[in-house]
């Protein structure tokens, strides 16, 4: 959780075209700049260098710049996003990635891996099998994380969610925010578990920026929470974002 980095897309016109599992009304395009713009300088105020990448209107999904890359110690892993309109993401991102990196990793198998099913700690890499992440991406990904000394543990992203991190988020070295769902299936052991409030169960796709924790707005009892547990808490809007089941974690690379 203590990046000196974040590499950014700014959200395309065509997000109104992004992939959602149910429909409530299309983000809007302008509204979403202006959460997005909020973003990047909470990030920036967290201490972060931020690279902003100009709009990719050929994927309206871009904005999810989490999605086809992993960055660990610096190197950055080209990943296989598991929806067909999102794929050709990874190629897209990838000139950026050599620019920015310090190397760059590609899978060797067709197998698919979201970067939002991944969460990673000091030295272990959660990978929750879903939708978009299968059992072939999780064992390309083995010997790469393996290579740069994380361990790889393959998870379950409970059904009818997007990515494990929909539903989690790393807080400290010893610390996640998750579900009470997520938290009851064993996901985390040898992790302290902090639940998000019942109701508020969206809240836990946050992110831990040195020394704030970025929560979406509207989950009081959430904040409360971990404000009480002795985390310094950043609100932002994501309501755009959460119109094509977007959040915090999905609009940058860390590193
Ligand atoms: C998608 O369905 O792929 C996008 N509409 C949302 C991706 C959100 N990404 C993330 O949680 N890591």
């Amino acid at each position: 959780f203590e990046f000196t980095h974040a590499l950014c897309r700014l959200p395309a016109t065509s997000v109104t075209d992004g992939l959602r599992a149910s429909d409530h009304g299309d983000p809007d395009p302008v509204a979403f700049a202006a959460e997005h713009a909020a973003y990047i300088s909470a990030l920036r105020g967290a201490g972060c260098v931020v690279n902003v990448l100009p709009a990719d209107e050929a994927f309206p999904d871009s904005v999810f710049i989490e999605d086809p890359a992993l960055v660990l110690t610096g190197t950055a892993i080209v990943l296989r996003p598991g929806a067909a309109s999102r794929l050709g993401e990874a190629a897209a991102l990838r000139p950026a990635l050599l620019e920015n990196m310090n190397d760059v990793i590609d899978l060797t198998t067709d197998g698919y891996v979201d970067g939002g099913d991944i969460l990673c700690t000091d030295d272990r890499v959660l990978l929750g099998l879903s939708a978009r992440t299968n059992g072939q991406g999780a064992e390309d990904l083995r010997s790469i994380v393996e290579s740069l000394g994380y361990t790889l543990e393959v998870l379950q992203t409970p059904p009818e969610i997007l990515h494990f991190k929909t539903e989690s988020s790393l807080l400290d070295r010893q610390t996640v925010l998750a579900t009470p769902a997520l938290a009851g299936s064993g996901a985390f052991k040898g992790l302290k578990v902090l639940e998000t409030a019942i109701g508020e169960e969206a809240a836990a796709n946050a992110i831990r920026v040195n020394a704030h924790v970025f929560l979406s707005a509207g989950y009081p009892k959430t904040a409360e929470m971990l404000d009480g547990a002795g985390y310094s808490v950043r609100i932002l809007n994501t309501s755009q974002a959460a119109l094509v089941d977007g959040g915090l974690s999905c609009m940058s690379l860390r590193y």
